[in-house]
């Protein structure tokens, strides 16, 4: 590791950290919202609107899960937490379940997990690794039509707000790994984290908007930028 001695690391990572499992990108070129207005499937708004609609762009993703699998850098920060003497926290922005077929057992999804439904009415979740149908009823409270994907659209609260930022005041290193930083709240991470006096690193395919805000920045393709980190 090219930082000496950390004691406690916040890994933030994004869409980029996935990019070579097959799991499309938001912002790049070629990538989600080049294909889909995001203001027709990722607001509450929109599931107001079209729930149909919004239920097939999610069940589409979610069968893709199927048939990919997690990449040397989802493996290589499973080693980092088995193997690391100190505090790590891994927090993702990622909808998928990568890092923990990859072997992370402590993964904070800010954004929700595509295979977890949740009702609008009473907020059960649970796993949920099939298509969602706007005909479904809610095994906790019997309403039908209410079960979503349990992900985090725009207007929305990210999930483990105080815990997250509980873990980064007590960083002494901050990686961001493959996420433009386009999005708030993990886009102010690094400021929050600079603000503190925690050292900062991006790990991202090129810069990203924010690179500038990181104490040190390299770029390459995260199967090999994240092994190298860990060695
Ligand atoms: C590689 C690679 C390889 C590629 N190796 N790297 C004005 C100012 C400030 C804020 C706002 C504002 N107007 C509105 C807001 C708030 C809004 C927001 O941020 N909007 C912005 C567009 C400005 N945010 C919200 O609404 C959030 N909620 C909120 O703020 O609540 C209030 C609050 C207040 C105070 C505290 C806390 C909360 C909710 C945001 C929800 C985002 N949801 C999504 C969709 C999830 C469901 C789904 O998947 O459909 O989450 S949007 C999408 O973007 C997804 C991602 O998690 C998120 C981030 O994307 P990410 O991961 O960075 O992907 P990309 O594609 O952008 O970047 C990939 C990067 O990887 C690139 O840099 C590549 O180069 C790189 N890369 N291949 C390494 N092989």
């Amino acid at each position: 590791m090219a930082f000496d001695g950390p004691k406690s690391i916040f890994v933030l990572t994004g869409a980029g950290v996935s990019a070579e499992s097959g799991v499309a990108t938001y912002r790049d070129q070629g990538g989600l919202w080049s294909k889909v207005r995001l203001e027709d499937v990722a607001t509450p708004e929109a599931f107001a609107r079209d729930p149909e609609r919004v239920q097939a762009f999610y069940n589409a993703r979610r069968a893709g899960l199927n048939g990919i699998s997690p990449n040397p850098a989802h493996e290589a920060l499973a080693r980092l937490e088995r193997e690391f003497g100190g505090t790590l926290t891994l927090v993702t922005q990622n909808i998928d379940d990568l890092h923990e077929r990859g072997g992370s057992e402590n993964v904070i999804h800010m954004h929700g997990r595509l295979r977890r439904s949740l009702c609008a009415i009473c907020g059960d979740t649970r796993e949920h690794h099939s298509d969602l149908h706007v005909t479904e009823v809610c095994e906790a409270c019997g309403e039908t039509g209410t079960l979503r994907p349990d992900v985090v659209w725009f207007g929305e609260m990210p999930h483990h707000m105080e815990l997250i930022f509980e873990r980064l005041e007590q960083a002494d290193l901050f990686v961001s790994i493959g996420t433009s930083g386009a999005v708030y709240p993990a886009a102010g991470f690094v400021s929050e984290a600079g603000r503190l006096g925690i050292r900062t690193l991006e790990l991202n395919l090129e810069p990203s908007d924010g690179s500038f805000q990181f104490d040190e920045a390299r770029h390459g393709p995260a199967s090999k930028l994240v092994p190298a980190f860990v060695e």
